[in-house]
């Protein structure tokens, strides 16, 4: 893969590959793929030739919602079709001030970040929120670290973290009716099964964007 500007994305033609199906594919329209690519002949794709996929419409999104633990959180992930997996962009407010470690208790950000294998973020436990989210989701019976599910941790900036990650675990489709959770510390990506990464402070449902 090569590099591109963030927004765009290459995909390298292959035989039978046409605009059409292109636009289909990525849920953008021809316009949208030619206003990128204006010297294309779209009668004339050479298999091996890039062309580039603006990243437009997103497949999945969940709206994530702050429990009893942080309520003010608020946030937005979205989850968009791009060559060879996904390309997850996240943003979100009203998280924790950072607390470093002490001896005795993990630090307070930044934040484990995962896909959880049930879409039900009901409250439960108002001291242990978000159970019924179950486990991380981890469809390949990965160790932790290497779940589809696990994310990069989210640096907070007094509150407020936005993020976008490339993975190759999943397609977009796979993880709707799945949920998101945001914990209180960061994730070790060694404990198992969930990375030490301790309570839940916000949940959302994955829906069909
Ligand atoms: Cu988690």
């Amino acid at each position: 893969m090569s590099l591109t500007p963030i927004g765009i994305f290459d995909h390298v033609i292959e035989s039978g590959d046409t605009l059409y199906q292109l636009a289909q594919r990525y849920n953008i329209s021809l316009d949208d793929i030619s206003a990128v690519n204006p010297e294309v002949d779209s009668d004339k794709l050479k298999i091996g030739q890039n062309i580039c996929i603006p990243i437009k419409k997103s497949v999945a999104t969940a709206n994530i919602i702050g429990g009893p633990l942080r309520p003010q959180i608020r946030g937005i992930v979205n989850f968009y079709n791009v060559s060879g997996g996904t390309w997850v962009s996240v943003e979100v407010n009203g998280l924790p001030p950072y607390q470093p470690a002490t001896n005795k208790e993990s630090p307070i950000g930044p934040h484990g970040f995962h896909i959880h294998e049930f879409g039900n973020c009901q409250v439960g436990d108002p001291q242990n929120p978000f159970q019924a989210a179950g486990e991380h989701w981890n469809p390949t019976n990965q160790r932790h670290g290497n779940h589809a599910g696990d994310f990069p941790v989210l640096f907070s900036n007094k509150g407020y973290a936005s993020m976008c990650f490339f993975t190759n675990a999943f397609k977009p489709e796979q993880v709707i009716g799945k949920s998101v959770i945001i914990h209180l510390n960061p994730d070790d990506y060694r404990t198992q099964p969930a990375g030490n990464s301790g309570k839940r402070l916000a949940c959302g449902v994955i829906q069909k964007a």
